[in-house]
C-alpha cells in the first residue's frame, strides 16, 4: 500500500484502494484513526506521519440457486454457483473455491458444498449449500381420459397408463391396475386405481373415474371436463339441464 499524495490532514484514496491518512506535525491525531501500517519521517522542523488503513473487510458471498439443492439419486451433480464481491477488490466471483467433494450422488443423504473466497488482503469469507440426494416417487400418466363414461351393460375397456421414475426409468410394466369395483350392470360412478412402486419402495397411486350411464342418457363424452360431468350427472338424475350440441 502507498499514499497517492501527501496532503496535510487530508484523507486520500490510494491507487490500490486503501485509505491513507497523511498528517504533518499531527502524529498523535494520526494514531487515533489508523490501525494498519504506519510510517513517518522527520525533517528539520517537523514530523510527517503517514498511516494506511488496510482492507479488513471480507468479501460478500452470495449463492446462486436454492440454499437447499435437491437432486435425484444417481443423477449428475450440477453446481449452481455463487458470486463474490469485495469492497476493495470488486468482483471476486472467479476466485471462489467450490468444494463439492463430499457429495455422493449414489447414496441417499444430505451433504454440504462449501464456497470460499479470499480478497487481496487475505480476508476470507465462506458459505455453504446443502445438497440432498433423494429418490422421488415415480409418476403415472393415464392413457386416455381421467374420467370415462360408458353405457350400462357395455364393457369397460382398460386403456392403461405409463409410469416413469427418475432413477428406474420406464416402469410402466410394473403398474398394478385394479378395476374390480366396476359393475357396468349398475348405473353409478366407479374408480380404477393404478399403483406403481419404484426400486426404492416409493409408491405412486392414480385414479380414473368410470361413470356408468343409463342407456337413455346422451352419448358418453370422450373427454370429460368437470362441467360436462356435472351436466351428465344431472341428466342421469333426471334434472332439468340437458346438454346441447
Ligand atoms: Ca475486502
Ligand atoms: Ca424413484
Amino acid at each position: 500500500m502507498r499514499a497517492a499524495t501527501i496532503i496535510p490532514s487530508t484523507e486520500i484514496k490510494s491507487s490500490q484502494g486503501s485509505l491513507a491518512f497523511v498528517f504533518q506535525g499531527k502524529f498523535l491525531l494520526c494514531l487515533t484513526v489508523c490501525f494498519s501500517t504506519l510510517s513517518f519521517a522527520a525533517t528539520d522542523n517537523h514530523l510527517d506521519a503517514v498511516c494506511f488503513v488496510g482492507d479488513t473487510t471480507e468479501p460478500i458471498l452470495s449463492l446462486q440457486g436454492d440454499l437447499i439443492q435437491t437432486i435425484e439419486l444417481n443423477s449428475a451433480y450440477k453446481e449452481l454457483g455463487a458470486t463474490a464481491r469485495d469492497d476493495v477488490d470488486g468482483d471476486l466471483t472467479s476466485s471462489i473455491v467450490v468444494d463439492f467433494s463430499n457429495v455422493i450422488t449414489s447414496q441417499l443423504g444430505s451433504y454440504r458444498v462449501t464456497y470460499v473466497v479470499t480478497d487481496l488482503s487475505e480476508n476470507s469469507a465462506a458459505i455453504t449449500r446443502e445438497v440432498v440426494v433423494v429418490d422421488s416417487p415415480p409418476t403415472i400418466t393415464l392413457n386416455g381420459d381421467s374420467v370415462v363414461e360408458i353405457y350400462q351393460n357395455q364393457p369397460y375397456n382398460e386403456l392403461g397408463a405409463q409410469a416413469n421414475d427418475a432413477v428406474d426409468g420406464d416402469i410402466s410394466n410394473e403398474i398394478v391396475i385394479n378395476s374390480t369395483s366396476i359393475n357396468t350392470a349398475q348405473i353409478g360412478q366407479y374408480e380404477v386405481t393404478y399403483t406403481v412402486v419404484d426400486s426404492n419402495s416409493s409408491p405412486m397411486h392414480l385414479i380414473r373415474k368410470i361413470i356408468v350411464l343409463p342407456t337413455t342418457a346422451e352419448p358418453p363424452e370422450k373427454s370429460g371436463g368437470s362441467i360436462d360431468l356435472f351436466i351428465l350427472l344431472l341428466a342421469y338424475l333426471g334434472g332439468p339441464i340437458r346438454k346441447k350440441y
